[in-house]
């Protein structure tokens, strides 16, 4: 079983449906989605529905009997660990916080957190290959942050997790503790890369901010710059289909998203 969490509110919903699609096509092992949400009394963007994770269940089971999803709302717990913290409101959003509570929640050996804004391009088997049992977390660099704040900085969108060792060392309680104090600029990612000690790098295969290769595992839809023929500073996402196609020249989603419609009516509409 290949546990995998994923984070977030109703308005990035379909990027997590289009994810688990991805998942379904590339992943052969059963899958155990973990899906955290939340409400909030300073945001009015409301937390992805029980009965909207029912359905995604439901589309699971449909792929593979033994796949399971489990919904965690976590309202209350957020409000009160956050309401009254300088990084309540962050740069991209609140919800980018929720991960950070999911030791509280969640009890496995090893966890693959997954950015709504990423896409699987093969098999989540591949993880299995990386050798983090001394280790908390295994990482990808940030593309950009590499060059602009420090060589070693980590993107937070991929995360390989050793549950156990993090229980352990409260690598994600001590980082809910610095946000509570300091205001952070990338708030969740910069707590994390501050106290994560035991780590271990890996390709950015596993964590692709730019083109797809052939070798890709995980294809990320951050934030990037484009040079030429102007500097531009992009951040399209894998449910704006038209800005995949025209801007980025990717089309081996189509069929993902072909099945998304068919299989999503209710919810949130892909961009055309
Ligand atoms: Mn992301």
């Amino acid at each position: 079983m290949i546990h995998v969490l994923q984070t977030g509110n109703s308005k990035i919903f379909h990027g997590i449906c289009l994810n688990v699609l991805s998942i379904l096509k590339h992943t052969k092992e059963p899958v155990h989605l973990h899906i955290m949400t939340m409400e909030i009394s300073w945001s009015t963007v409301p937390k992805i529905s029980e009965a909207s994770c029912d359905h995604l269940r439901k589309v699971m089971k449909d792929a593979n009997p033994l796949n399971e999803l489990s919904y965690y709302d976590v309202s209350e717990d957020f409000e009160a660990t956050f309401k009254d913290t300088p990084n309540r409101n962050p740069k991209y959003s609140p919800a980018s916080l929720i991960r950070l509570l999911f030791t509280r929640y969640i009890d496995c050996d090893k966890l693959i957190y997954l950015d709504a804004d990423t896409m699987t391009c093969s098999g989540l088997e591949t993880f299995k290959l990386i050798d983090i049992e001394n280790k908390e977390m295994a990482v990808c660099l940030d593309y950009l942050g590499k060059f602009w704040i420090k060589k070693d900085y980590f993107n937070s969108g991929v995360l390989y997790i050793n549950v156990k060792r993090v229980k352990e060392t409260k690598l994600f309680e001590r980082a809910i503790d610095l946000l509570k104090e300091k205001k952070l600029y990338f708030s969740d990612q910069t707590a994390l890369y501050t106290y994560c000690k035991e780590k271990v790098y890996i390709p950015f295969r596993f964590n692709e901010q730019r083109a797809i290769k052939e070798d890709t595992v995980i294809k990320h839809f951050c934030k990037g710059i484009r040079y030429l023929p102007f500097f531009k500073v992009y951040n399209f996402k894998q449910w704006q289909v038209g800005k995949m196609h025209k801007f980025f020249k990717i089309y081996e989603f189509d069929d993902l998203y072909k099945q998304y419609e068919i299989l999503f009516p209710d919810e949130l509409k892909l961009e055309y």
